[in-house]
Order: structure tokens, then C-alpha cells, then sequence
């Protein structure tokens, strides 16, 4: 048992005990704390001089929720849940007020609603994240929270699954008073003391429902049907909520349980968990100690003001960073830097920032014409033309003009970054990988690409850079196309060769989004535009095996000239000022005429057989990635894909999904497709953990 929890007398008001939990590192509901807290109350509520009590987290302060190491697990019978534990402080005879620091989170923010009073500290995250875990909350969020806040802000925070702050919390009714002075507990205390004296209020339980419009959950099922498609705790969520409107308090509790236990086993939950866990795992690279020195990244300079240039140094202006963003012409330069004021003023005119604060971070902004002008930054991230020739004069001159101890990053999607790391000479130590998403001010993942002689401190520095920009950084080894598109571009390969066989983009990008992806790899790709592949493709080519098949679609689209929406035409055809794809009969002659080029006999395509073989492929090409130690968990493919490529993270990633179909099965599936397709040869990798009964995720356990 590593938690306490003790009772104590709050030193000022000896009339008020304090409970506090200590479970390091976040005071997560672990078994046996439930039980705890029942215990310590009991003991208060025995004592004749105590008239109310004080519920706090120690250690770190906050109340991080039910302990979801444990969730979809049996919980010891004989053990109090948080559920129990939670009733018996909104039912306790004596009166307990929640003083919530930090966070409280789930299950620590239902605590506290089921306290008599709640007092936070300032800044406090107070939030029903359940459903990013795949859940509705389970102890009694629902019921209590539309109780305190009214219907729609309860929907938006259970439904969204998005914290807010104490203050907001304070002015929708969810805390009683702010805690400012640097003794919350004793101001709880204080605060308890005085609702003792002047009578107390009744349960949160016995309270009304206030705005009990029905129309509410009729447009949050249409809204969570679009922004949340294809999962099933918003929907769970907002039948709780509307249960709480209809139905006796317990009643409502019991609804909640029931939906709550139909999620929390199925397999949208367990990818969720598995999401969870995985981001928790990305900045632990073997052999990277925690204490290893890093390199303070004040001021960036950014080469290139292209798509991603100017991108890039949003990310940086976004946490206060300033920038010196370098193009070789005044007028690029200059298109670079009123790209990122348009984008600013465009989040102020969606109030999604404030005009001021739109201001300050165009300002951190700053254009120059030489590397020169930026030789003091304490990082520099090359994102020029995708051009080996150019990298390296890039990097050779920024070798000799930045200071000592700067570090050197290239956003190469594909290029060998030891190559240009070698153009750096005794420099290349400093020289790391940071490949950025378009966009990539909103896009979260940001790979990080490990180099052969990438300091140790470099590497860890580009870690914590990850997290000070609110990224998803992996740490990726150096191949072709590093993790996201070198996965990717199997599929971006199978999708097309299913055309070929007789799908039509329309069918295909159906049934994708059907799974849960973003979007259709059809109307991505001509929204990416099809020009950036097809130049890619056509440099590459005397690296392709001439042997093996090779699908003319996407090339012949290109040599008409149609590179997407921005040219009206692509895989779909686009009306004047329309970004809606619409199917297009000249595509259609293309991919027929492709076919019997081919000498590809075209036949009916099963909506499954899409799934198979666009995911099976993807899956495959994670296990030899994974083999050739590319990435360093499987669990990093699964989050490349969620946050790059706009997989579902409802079902966990490729690497997820594929141990929910069973490896055995996309083993037998590949064998199958292999005699008589090109490139479905399984990776020794993914048929030994098959043969094992094993999954990907043990491969992590084992190789952690
Ligand atoms: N359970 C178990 N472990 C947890 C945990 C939790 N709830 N939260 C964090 N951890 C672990 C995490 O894996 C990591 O472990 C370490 O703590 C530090 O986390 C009944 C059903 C609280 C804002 O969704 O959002 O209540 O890697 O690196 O950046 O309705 O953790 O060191 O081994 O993230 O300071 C709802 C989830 C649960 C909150 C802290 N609660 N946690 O952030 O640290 S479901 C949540 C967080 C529930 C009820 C339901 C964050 C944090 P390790 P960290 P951090
Ligand atoms: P882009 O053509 O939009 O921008 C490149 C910019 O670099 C141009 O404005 C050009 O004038 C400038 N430039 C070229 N040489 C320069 C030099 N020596 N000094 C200063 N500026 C110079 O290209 P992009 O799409 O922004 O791509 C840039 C890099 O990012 C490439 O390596 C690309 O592979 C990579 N990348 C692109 C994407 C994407 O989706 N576009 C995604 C990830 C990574």
C-alpha cells in the first residue's frame, strides 16, 4: 500500500478535521483508498468536538480520479468503491467541504460534488474527462453536476470532456468560493466553520435540475453524432445527463452505473485507455536518463517561410516564443509573415483568441534575410524546399554562424538526416529531427528523428520542446518517410491499387470515414494537394522495385494537371468555390483505363476488404518499423497515426485495432491476399507475435 490518508484537526479552526490523501504521483482512487476515506470519516464523525470536515488531495494537490490502471478490471469485493465512498460523503452527518487544488479530475471533481461545499484554489482544473477515456462518469457526475451548473454546462463538460478553470467554475454555480491565500486548507476550513455557524445548505443530491429544455439533448446528439462519430460514450454521456432531468436522483444514479459498465468493458474504451497510456509513455527513450541536461530554448529561428515555415513559427509564437523567421527574398518573406497575421486575426475574428493576445504573438514574430540576423537563437528549425543539395549548404552555413550550443533541426519529411547532419562537421551532435504536420500549428504530432550522432542532451531538450509546445513528440529513428509517412504511404499505396481492382474513391473514402477516420484518403489527398506525392514519386522512382506493382492512377490525375482542390479537379471534381468532392466520370476513365494497362480485371469490392487491406497493410508495416527499431513502442505508431494522420483514437491506433481483430487473423488475411498480390508479405515480427497469441501491446510490455 503506498497512499495515506489521515485525519487531522485544522490548526486555526480545531473544530473542523482535515482529511488528506496522499497517492502519489496524481491521488488517483487506487483500491483501497475509497475505503480509506470512509475509515478516516467515520473516525471524524465519532468525534464529539468536530463539526465539519475538510477532503483534500496532498502530494501534488490534485484529484486525478478513479485509478484507470484498474478500469475494465474486477475491483476486490470486499473493498469500498469510489461510488460507496462517494455517497457516504454526500450523506455524511457531518457536513464535508472539498478544497480541490491543481485538478480535479473525473472522479476527484464527483468527490467534491458530492461534498457539501467545494473551495478551490485559483487556477484549478476542474473537469469529466470520462469520455476520452471511452466512459460516461461513473460516480455520479451526471446526476449531481447538471444539479449544480444546470443542464448545458453539465452537457458541455461531460460531452466535450474538456477542463475549465476554478474561476469559470466559480461563476456557473460548480464552487462555492475561491481559495487565494497561501493557507487554502485553513481558508476551508474558515469557509466550513462559517456555513456551520450560519446553517447549512442541503446536499447536492436534493437539489433541482435548473434548464430542463428537452430541444438540448436532441442538438447535443446531432452535434456529438458530427464532432464525436462513431463513439459511444458521448451518446452514453448525454443519456445520462437527460436522466437527471427525468428520473429520481437514484434512479439517475443507476442509469449512469448501467451505462457506465456497457462502456467501460467495451473495445472503444480499452483504445482510449491504451491513447492514454501511450502519451504518458512518449518522452521515455531507453538510455535517456530523467536527469539528463537540457538545452533552454529561449528564442528559434525558423528558415523557409513556406506552408511550413510559417506554420512552425506559430507553434513557438503560440507558447511565447519569439521567432526570427529567414527567407532569401523580401517578397516570399513577406507572404511568410502576413500568412501568420491572417491567422491570427482569423482566431481573433472566431474569438478564439483575444485581439491583444492575436497581437503579441504576430509581434513575437520577427522577419530577417540572413541566418546571420538569428546566429544568437538557441535553436534554429530549417523547413526550406525538400532538396538534400539545399539542406546541406543550410546546414553547413548555420555550422559556422550559430552560436555554440545551439541545436540544429531539420522538418525533412523524407531525407536522411544523418546526411545532413555530416554536412555540419564536428556540429552534428546537435543536429536532431523535428518533422512537423501540416498544419502545423494545430496538427499535435511532431516526430522527433533521432539521428546516429544526435546528442543525448539535444534528444532531450527536442523532448521537452515537445511538451513546452503542447505536442505529441515521438522519438523516431531515421528511415525513409520516418514513422507517420512511411506507414502512411502503404496505405496511400492500397487504397489506390483498390481502385484499380474496381472501388471507386467514393466507396473507399465511405467506408474509411465509416471506420472512424478523419476523412476519406481520396479527399485527403486533394486537399494536401496531389502535386507534393507525385514530385515525391517521380524522385523516388529508381528506388521502386520494377518487379512489383505499380499504379499509374494518381500519376495519370497529375499529368492532366489536376492537383486537388486547389485545381478544381483531383481524385473528385470541385464546383467553383466548393470544397465538397463530387464524383468525377473522367477520374472514373482513368482508373479503368489504369486497370486494363494493368492487365487488372476489375471485380466488385467488399466494404471489407477496404478495411483489410487499408489497415492490415498499415499494420504491417508498423511491425517491420518496430523490427528495425524505428520507433521504440508500438504504442508511438499508434499515436503518429491518431494525431498525424487522423486515425480514431477511439480504436486505439493500427497497432490497437490490430490486437482487437487478433494478430492470428491479419496474419491469415495477408497470407491469403499474398498469392496474388505484390507487398503483403507479413513481417517476421507480426507473425511470431501471431504464432505467440501475442499482441503488440505485449511486445511493449516486453521490450519496456
Ligand atoms: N489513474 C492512474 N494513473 C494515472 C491517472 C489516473 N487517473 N492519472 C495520471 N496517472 C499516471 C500517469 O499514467 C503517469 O504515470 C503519472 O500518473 C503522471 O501523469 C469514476 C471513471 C492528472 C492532469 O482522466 O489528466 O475518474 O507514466 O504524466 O502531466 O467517473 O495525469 O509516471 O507511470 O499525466 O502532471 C478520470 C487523467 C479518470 C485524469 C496530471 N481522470 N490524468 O498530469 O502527469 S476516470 C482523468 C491526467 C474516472 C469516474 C471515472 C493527468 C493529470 P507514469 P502525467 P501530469
Ligand atoms: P514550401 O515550398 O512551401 O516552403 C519552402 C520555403 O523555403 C520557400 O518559401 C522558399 O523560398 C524557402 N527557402 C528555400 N531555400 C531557402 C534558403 N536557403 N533560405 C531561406 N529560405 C529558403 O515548402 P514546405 O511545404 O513548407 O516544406 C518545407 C519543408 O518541410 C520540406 O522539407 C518539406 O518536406 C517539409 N514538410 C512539408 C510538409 C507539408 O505538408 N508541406 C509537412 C512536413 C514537412
Amino acid at each position: 500500500m503506498s497512499f495515506t490518508v489521515s485525519l487531522e484537526r485544522d490548526k486555526t479552526h480545531p473544530s473542523i478535521a482535515v482529511i488528506t490523501v496522499d497517492n502519489p504521483p496524481v491521488n488517483a482512487m487506487s483500491i483501497g483508498v475509497p475505503g480509506a476515506i470512509i475509515a478516516r470519516l467515520e473516525e471524524a464523525q465519532a468525534d464529539r468536538e468536530i463539526a465539519g470536515v475538510v477532503l483534500c488531495a496532498g502530494g501534488s494537490g490534485g484529484f486525478a480520479g478513479a485509478d484507470i490502471r484498474v478500469q475494465g478490471k474486477a475491483w476486490p469485493e470486499d473493498e469500498p468503491t469510489l461510488s460507496e465512498m462517494v455517497a457516504r460523503l454526500e450523506n455524511s452527518t457531518l457536513p464535508v467541504a472539498a478544497l480541490l487544488r491543481r485538478n480535479a479530475l473525473g472522479g476527484g471533481l464527483e468527490i467534491g460534488m458530492a461534498c457539501r461545499y467545494r473551495v478551490a484554489t485559483p487556477g484549478t482544473q476542474l473537469g469529466q474527462p470520462e469520455v476520452k477515456l471511452g466512459i460516461p462518469p461513473g460516480g455520479g457526475g451526471t446526476q449531481r453536476l447538471p444539479r449544480l451548473t444546470g443542464v448545458q454546462a453539465a452537457l458541455d463538460m461531460i460531452v466535450g470532456g474538456d477542463p475549465i478553470d476554478a474561476k469559470k467554475g466559480h461563476d456557473i454555480g460548480l464552487i462555492d468560493a475561491l481559495a487565494a491565500s497561501d493557507d487554502p486548507v485553513s481558508e476551508a476550513a474558515a469557509y466550513l466553520a462559517s456555513q456551520v455557524e450560519s446553517g447549512l445548505r442541503p446536499p447536492t443530491r436534493d437539489r433541482s435540475v435548473d434548464g430542463t429544455d428537452p430541444t438540448l439533448f436532441e442538438s447535443a446528439r446531432t452535434v456529438a453524432a458530427r464532432k464525436q462519430r462513431g463513439q459511444l460514450a458521448p451518446l452514453a454521456c448525454i443519456d445520462c445527463v437527460e436522466a437527471s432531468t427525468t428520473l429520481p436522483f437514484d434512479e439517475g444514479l443507476k442509469f449512469e452505473r448501467q451505462k457506465f459498465g456497457e462502456c467501460v468493458s467495451s473495445d472503444q474504451a480499452a483504445a482510449m485507455r491504451h491513447a492514454f497510456f501511450a502519451e504518458r509513455q512518449i518522452g521515455k527513450v531507453p538510455g535517456l536518463a530523467k536527469n539528463t541536461p537540457v538545452r533552454d530554448i529561449n528564442t528559434v529561428m525558423v528558415i523557409g517561410a513556406g506552408t511550413m515555415g510559417s506554420g512552425i513559427a506559430m507553434c513557438f509564437a503560440n507558447a511565447g516564443i519569439a521567432v526570427t523567421l529567414v527567407e532569401r527574398q523580401q517578397e516570399a518573406l513577406d507572404r511568410g509573415l502576413s500568412r501568420i497575421a491572417k491567422t491570427y486575426a482569423g482566431m481573433a475574428e472566431k474569438v478564439r483568441l483575444s485581439s491583444e493576445e492575436a497581437q503579441r504573438r504576430t509581434s513575437l514574430v520577427t522577419g530577417a534575410l540572413s541566418v546571420t540576423d538569428g546566429s544568437d537563437c538557441d535553436l534554429v528549425v530549417e523547413a526550406v524546399f525538400e532538396d538534400m543539395d539545399v539542406k546541406k549548404s543550410v546546414f553547413s552555413e548555420l555550422a559556422s554562424v550559430m552560436k555554440p550550443g545551439a541545436i540544429l533541426a531539420t522538418n525533412t519529411s523524407y531525407l536522411d538526416v544523418d546526411e545532413i547532419a555530416a554536412s555540419t562537421g564536428d556540429r552534428a551532435g546537435d543536429v536532431v529531427g523535428l518533422h512537423f504536420f501540416s498544419p502545423a500549428n494545430i496538427m499535435k504530432l511532431m516526430e522527433i528523428v533521432r539521428a546516429e550522432r544526435t546528442e543525448l542532451e539535444v534528444l532531450a531538450s527536442a523532448i521537452a520542446l515537445g511538451r513546452k509546445l503542447g505536442k505529441i513528440g515521438i522519438v523516431v529513428g531515421v528511415c525513409n518517410g520516418f514513422v507517420g509517412n512511411r506507414v502512411y504511404s502503404t496505405y496511400v499505396r492500397e487504397t489506390e491499387f483498390l481502385l484499380e481492382e474496381g472501388a471507386t474513391p467514393s466507396q473507399v473514402d465511405g467506408v474509411l470515414t465509416e471506420f472512424g477516420m478523419a476523412m476519406g484518403i481520396f479527399a485527403v489527398r486533394d486537399l494536401a494537394g496531389l502535386d507534393i506525392g507525385w514530385a515525391n514519386r517521380k524522385a523516388t522512382a529508381h528506388l521502386r522495385d520494377p518487379v512489383k506493382r505499380y499504379c499509374k492512377i494518381g500519376d495519370t490525375i497529375c499529368e492532366n494537371g489536376w492537383f486537388g482542390q486547389k485545381t478544381g479537379r483531383g481524385f473528385y471534381l470541385y464546383e467553383e468555390g466548393s470544397r465538397t468532392p463530387k464524383p468525377d466520370p473522367d477520374v472514373d476513365a482513368i482508373i479503368s483505363k489504369c486497370a486494363v494497362e494493368g492487365g487488372i480485371s476489375q471485380r466488385q469490392i467488399s466494404n471489407e476488404e477496404i478495411v483489410e487491406r487499408a489497415f492490415d497493410i498499415m499494420v504491417n508495416e508498423g511491425a517491420k518499423i518496430l523490427e528495425e527499431g524505428i520507433a521504440l513502442r508500438a504504442s508511438d505508431i499508434d499515436l503518429a497515426m491518431i494525431n498525424g494522420y487522423g486515425f480514431p483514437r477511439w480504436r486505439g491506433g493500427p497497432m490497437c485495432w490490430a490486437g482487437t481483430i487478433g494478430l492470428g487473423t491479419v496474419v491469415a488475411r495477408m497470407r491469403k491476399l499474398s498469392e496474388t498480390h505484390d507487398f503483403w508479405e507479413p513481417a517476421p515480427l507480426l507473425v511470431r507475435l501471431a504464432e505467440e497469441g501475442k499482441t503488440f501491446a505485449d511486445w511493449d510490455r516486453e521490450n519496456a
